[in-house]
This record gives C-alpha cells, sequence and structure tokens, in this order.
C-alpha cells in the first residue's frame, strides 16, 4: 500500500514539477502505464553481470538506474544468471556479426541477452535497451543487432583555458579548469553518460584555435583527471594542439626550442617526448586534432612544409601508441580573385597518398563554413588514399545561436546522403565517410558541441536534440531524422502520441523555415560581421575580401549570387560530371542551390513560375510567418509538456519571430536596391527604411 502510494506520489510530481532539462534525455521517470511496467519489469528481474571491468559495470549501473526510474522498482544487480530467469543478462563474446562496439540485445529462453564482442559494446547495448524501454517499444522477442559505421565518433569541444567557449551559446565552459585535476565536478560524469548513451567514444576538449598551454605538465594532469572520469563510459579524450608549441612549452627540466619546423629533427624529438609525457598520464590518449595555417593559426607552411609534413610528424611521434592525428582541412588563403569554396580541395588533394596510416583529415560538411546550407564538400570522394572524417557543427554558430529553433539532423543527413558518383552512382557522401568506398581503416566524425555551463546543458532546450541526432547519426547514419528527432521527444519531452507527433513536424521543418528567412535559394554568408548573428548583407569592408558578403551574393543591377560555372570561378569543376550537370544549368539546378553556383537575372523566371525576385520575397515572406505556425503549434503543446520547457522553448521562439522579421526586412530592403522591384503581393513592403534595420546591427554587435 505504502509503496503504491509513493509511486502515485512519484508520478504525479513527475507531471507537475518544473524541469530544468539538466537530465537530457536520460530522465528516467517511471512509465505512466502500470501494464506497460509490469510488462517491462517481467523481464528486469535482475541484471547479471560478472567481472569487473570497469565499462561493464557502467552498462549495469546505467542500466540499473534507468530501469528502477521507468519501472518505479528495485532491479538487483547479481554475479551470474545461473539457475535464474526472468532477467537481464551482460556479456562479452565472440559474436562474428558484430564489429567492436556493435552489440546484440536478443532474447534467449526467459532472459533478456545484451551481448558484445567488448565491454564498450555491451554499455551501448545497455542504452540501446534502455531506449526501448524509454520509448515505449516491446522487448519480447527481442532480437537486435546493431554496429557502429563509423568508428570515431566524437565532439570537438571548443573551450578555452579561460572557461569561454569560442561560438559557445550555453553558458561557459562545462570543464573547470582551475579546480582540476582535484575537484571533479559531479556533471563531467553526466557528461559521459550523455555521451555514451548515444555511443560517442571520443572529445576534445579544448578549442582548435588551442591554447599552448594544453601541452604543459599542469595542463595534461588536468586533462587526465577528465580522462579517469570518461574511461568508464569508454571515452578516450583527445587535445587540440598548437601547431608551434615546441616553440612556446618548456620543460620538464628543458627550455623550449627555436623552431616547430616539423622536419627538424630536435622538433622531431620534442613531440615524441611529449608524446610519451601524455601517454604516461593517460594511458588511452586518442590523439590529436590540429588546426594549421588557417585563420592566423601558425603551421608547417610558415617553414615551407606541408599539411602532410606537419600532421605526419606528429603521426610518427605517436610511435607505437594506439592514436591518431586529426588534421583540419579547413584553410583559405587570401587572394583577391580566388573563390575559397576552391581552397581546401586545391591545398589537400595534392597531397592524397602522402598522409602517414595515423592520420585522418577531417572536412567540413561544406566548402566555405557551416552555412545554413552548403553544397558538400568537394573534398569528399577526392582523397581516395587519404581517410576524410565529417565535422559538422552542433552549436548554432550560423543558425541563430541558442536562440532559434533550428533542428539540426536534415542538414547533416543532406550532405551524408548526397551522391559524389566517384564510384558510379551510390558513392553517398556516408559511404567516403564510413570508409565503404574507398576501404578507409580510420573512419570518424565529428561534430562541434553546443554543450556549457547552462543548467540543460544547450542553452535552447530544443538544442539537446542537435547532440542527439549527431550522436546517433555518428552511429548509424542511415537512420532517418523524423525517427531520431521522435526518440528524442519522447525521452525528453513528452510521450503524448499526439504531441509527440506535432513536435516531431516542427523540428523536421525547422532548419528549412530558417533557410527561407535568412538564406533562401542559395544564398550564403551574409550574417552580422564577427558575431556572425543576424543580417548583414551589406558588409563590404572588412580585413579579406573573402569576409565581406558582397563577395559572397555579387548583387547588382542585373542579378544576383556567385558564378561558379565554367564562365565564373569554375569551382563546380571539382566535383564529377555527374554533380556537375545538376548544378551547371541555370535553369535546372536545385533552386536550394541555385545562387551557390549561379549569377541569377533579377527577372529570370523560376521552375516555380515566378521571377527570381519574387521568389526571393515569398520566401523571406513565408518564412518569417511560418515562426508565427510554430509558436502557435507550440503553444498548442502545452498541456503535454513540462511548464519550464515549455516556456522555455516559447519564450525563444518570441524572439525567433521577431528577428525572422528582421532578417526578412533586411535582405529585402538591400537587394530591392539592386532589384528596383516592388515587393509581390499579398506581401507588405517593410514599414521601416533600410537604414533603420542597420541600425539594428550595430548596437547589436554595439559598433
Ligand atoms: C569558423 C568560426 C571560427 C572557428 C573556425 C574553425 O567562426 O570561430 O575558429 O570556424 O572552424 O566558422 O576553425
Amino acid at each position: 500500500m505504502i509503496k503504491k502510494l509513493l509511486l502515485g506520489l512519484l508520478l504525479a510530481s513527475h507531471v507537475v514539477c518544473a524541469d530544468d532539462g539538466y537530465r537530457l534525455w536520460l530522465k528516467y521517470d517511471p512509465l505512466p502505464d502500470a501494464t506497460q511496467r509490469a510488462n517491462y519489469a517481467r523481464s528486469a528481474g535482475f541484471i547479471a553481470v560478472s567481472g569487473n571491468d570497469p565499462v561493464l559495470r557502467t552498462a549495469a549501473s546505467e542500466l540499473q538506474a534507468g530501469l528502477q526510474g521507468l519501472l518505479g522498482k528495485p532491479v538487483p544487480v547479481i554475479g551470474s544468471a545461473a539457475g535464474r530467469t526472468g532477467g537481464i543478462v551482460l556479456q562479452v563474446g565472440s559474436d562474428p556479426a558484430l564489429n567492436r562496439e556493435g552489440y546484440r540485445l536478443a532474447s534467449r529462453g526467459n532472459n533478456l541477452v545484451v551481448s558484445a564482442n567488448s565491454a564498450s559494446g555491451v554499455l551501448y547495448g545497455a542504452f540501446a535497451l534502455l531506449r526501448q524501454v524509454q520509448t515505449g517499444a516491446s522487448v519480447a522477442n527481442l532480437s537486435v543487432t546493431s554496429n557502429p559505421k563509423v568508428k570515431l565518433r566524437m565532439l570537438n569541444h571548443w573551450d578555452n583555458v579561460n572557461g569561454t567557449i569560442e561560438r559557445g551559446y550555453a553558458g561557459s565552459s562545462l570543464w573547470k579548469w582551475y579546480e582540476l585535476p582535484e575537484r571533479i565536478d559531479p556533471r563531467y560524469r553526466d557528461y559521459a553518460r550523455a555521451n555514451a548513451s548515444l555511443g560517442i567514444n571520443g572529445t576534445v576538449v579544448n578549442n582548435v584555435n588551442a591554447s599552448p598551454r594544453f601541452m604543459t605538465d599542469e595542463y595534461i594532469k588536468k586533462v587526465a583527471a577528465l580522462a579517469d572520469v570518461f574511461r568508464p563510459y569508454g571515452i578516450r579524450v583527445y587535445l587540440s594542439v598548437y601547431f608551434p608549441a615546441s616553440k612556446v612549452v618548456n620543460g620538464p627540466g628543458k627550455p623550449a626550442l627555436k623552431s616547430a619546423d616539423p622536419l627538424d629533427p630536435a622538433v622531431r624529438q620534442w613531440w615524441a617526448e611529449k608524446v610519451n609525457e601524455i601517454y604516461a598520464q593517460i594511458p588511452d590518449f586518442g590523439g590529436f586534432l590540429v588546426k594549421a595555417n588557417s585563420e592566423g593559426e601558425p603551421g608547417p607552411q610558415d617553414y615551407g612544409r606541408t599539411h602532410a609534413d606537419g600532421a605526419n610528424m606528429l603521426a610518427e611521434a605517436l610511435g607505437t601508441h594506439d592514436g591518431v592525428v586529426i588534421w583540419r582541412s579547413f584553410v583559405y588563403k587570401p587572394a583577391e580573385n580566388a573563390d575559397r569554396f576552391r581552397a581546401a580541395y586545391e591545398e589537400f588533394t595534392p597531397l592524397d597518398g602522402k598522409f602517414h596510416p595515423k592520420v585522418i583529415v577531417q572536412v567540413k560538411n561544406g566548402p566555405i563554413d557551416f552555412q545554413v546550407r552548403e553544397p558538400f564538400s568537394p573534398l569528399f570522394g577526392a582523397m581516395p588514399k587519404t581517410p576524410l572524417a565529417m565535422e559538422f557543427q552542433l552549436t548554432q554558430e550560423y543558425l541563430g545561436f541558442a536562440t532559434h529553433m533550428v533542428y539540426e539532423a536534415p542538414m547533416f543527413k543532406e550532405c551524408l546522403d548526397t551522391d559524389t558518383h566517384v564510384k558510379g552512382p551510390g558513392s553517398t557522401v556516408a559511404k567516403v565517410i564510413d570508409g565503404s568506398l574507398h576501404g578507409y581503416e580510420q573512419t570518424a566524425m565529428a561534430g562541434v558541441a553546443n554543450t556549457g555551463s547552462d543548467r540543460n546543458w544547450t542553452g535552447h532546450t530544443m538544442g539537446q536534440a542537435n547532440w542527439y541526432a549527431f550522436g546517433r547519426l555518428a552511429w548509424d547514419h542511415t537512420l532517418p531524422s523524423d525517427g531520431i528527432a521522435r526518440e528524442w521527444v519522447q525521452m525528453t519531452l513528452t510521450r503524448q502520441p499526439k504531441a509527440v507527433q506535432t513536435i516531431t513536424d516542427l523540428m523536421m521543418r525547422s532548419r528549412e523555415i530558417y533557410v527561407n528567412y535568412t538564406n533562401p535559394l542559395g544564398l550564403h554568408h551574409i550574417m552580422g560581421y564577427g558575431i556572425h548573428y543576424g543580417p548583414e548583407p551589406w558588409l563590404d569592408k572588412a580585413p579579406r575580401p573573402d569576409w565581406r558578403h558582397t563577395y559572397y551574393h555579387r548583387a547588382d543591377s542585373v542579378g544576383v549570387g556567385f558564378n561558379r560555372t565554367a564562365t565564373g570561378s569554375n569551382a563546380l569543376s571539382l566535383y564529377t560530371p555527374q554533380v556537375q550537370q545538376q548544378w551547371e544549368n541555370p535553369q535546372t539546378t536545385p533552386l536550394p542551390y541555385l545562387l551557390w553556383f549561379h549569377h541569377v537575372p533579377w527577372n529570370q523566371t523560376l521552375s516555380t513560375g515566378r521571377s527570381l525576385w519574387d521568389e526571393l520575397c515569398v520566401r523571406y515572406y513565408t518564412g518569417a510567418d511560418s515562426v508565427r505556425w510554430m509558436q502557435q503549434q507550440w503553444a498548442q503543446m502545452k498541456p503535454a509538456l513540462d511548464p519550464e520547457q515549455f516556456d522555455d522553448v516559447a519564450g525563444r521562439l518570441a524572439v525567433q519571430q521577431k528577428e525572422a522579421i528582421w532578417w526578412r526586412d533586411a535582405c529585402v530592403l538591400y537587394f530591392g536596391r539592386f532589384a528596383r522591384r516592388p515587393i509581390p503581393a499579398p506581401f507588405k513592403a517593410p514599414d521601416r527604411s533600410l537604414e533603420e534595420v542597420k541600425r539594428i546591427v550595430d548596437i547589436y554587435q554595439l559598433r
């Protein structure tokens, strides 16, 4: 009786208690339906696990905590299932159907068996089983096998020593460097749990614009303390490297060098010793991430060497340690008439085949820089002898920070599912990344993290879905975006079927809506200078030509857009003929990519039957109007949601609505000066002038 009463109270408190979002998708509140709880409970009488492997122990304790919460009853962890039925058995074995981290969930007799070829595999299986229960899926006659398609599934934190996060919008860094290694914030463990639940197995803890401090003994100790927390969750730490660290970091017991030339034996020796120092403290250290000769960061080219020379030097320094060098391809040189689109391709393709086997080249999804929509980077498919990793950005640097709701999975999938045609039809970007196209040994996918010290981790509640979706897609890029969204909503926000459907729909449309009111038809790089927030298409002064926004949209009295065909920069020629064919003719280029490749006359009729100018206006206006629709949809969800989570999103949507109009007005007023055409009916011209809108940007950026 008392037990029933307590459970009742627990269930009731779940409905009225405000949820601050801290628990992410690992809430484990009791399932509301008693029959369902009883059904699951019949298969969860115990959790059997033998041995003391820390990762296996984590699997058991996570499963225990999760099931106890969801089923509202204790689930004992025991050493062996011998002679017992009606429970869950965790097992490491040797299963030819599984790779190193894959798992199998199977009903065997009256038990549920979670098996894998490694303890990490069992951990991922345990979380998969929890997900079944969290989303109300049946566990009867269970038969699931799942293998990760990519080996290194990692977050990249752009976190600085002083606690700030480059492009972070959810508070300050999670890592309290000033307290480490002595004090371990409990949040580090919760961070690891969340990642492990998705199969993320690596984390680069510091900014790619790296401080040399991370190569000092003092910081290696701090990083080692984090690694100790993450290890039982199957997560390895990596460090971003300041390439000339050998010139600034002393000791232990020796002064810094005069050089960072990767071919200088003293420099090579310095790195070999540094690597040994790191591995002495972090035996499972994952390796290095490097941004070199890019945006002012130093690199091997400062010594007349190539990216391959630099990367290979670090790879050789890793020696026999089990680590990798992840070298970023995000580079571009200042050159007045060049097209930044071509830069990475031109620097990296000549180096194909020249990299050490421990090197992976990490490529941003598009050729420019995490814009709201980009064609896939032409490097994908063009470096068959070099493992290429995908770099996605979860933090919404160009997608409205933590204010605008943009569910990113469809954007990630759009890139992954695109056909490069390099080895005939079906040569998708995903197949380049997962190694199946070129037989890469190393495979990796990275997401630039959107986490921070905000209580709900990501600022915008809905931002959690981007972390979630990235992890799920890094595990299996064939998962559908809507399925991932649905899962996340059920685990995080509500289990009410109608609300799950409505919110999933909202999420699925959110990115296209954002594209429409900011950069429709393939416009790109017209956001606020430096801050990368709000509209600033008029920007025509900046230290580099390719930081000016007029460089990207090229609006004039004839039309708008960047001609990247043979009559322009010819960046299109970097793709296979089949891809070129899709994008070379302005009459047939799919509208989302039109202005990426063509300078299109304002009066040209598009496939929609409207002129370019009219179509642009339709997109800006309907895009902004759609945010009202999002607000309305969200408002209707109130009864199904926790009040704090409801309010958080409702408030941010209100700002988004105001700012969608800001974007719309700025862009139609600015481009309208070139097009010299009226805003088409039924839309009304903005009731403010371009000068007024420009002032908003100035105030916003405090310039
Ligand atoms: C740009 C960001 C900048 C990063 C850079 C990078 O604005 O802060 O350092 O990407 O990826 O988009 O290195």
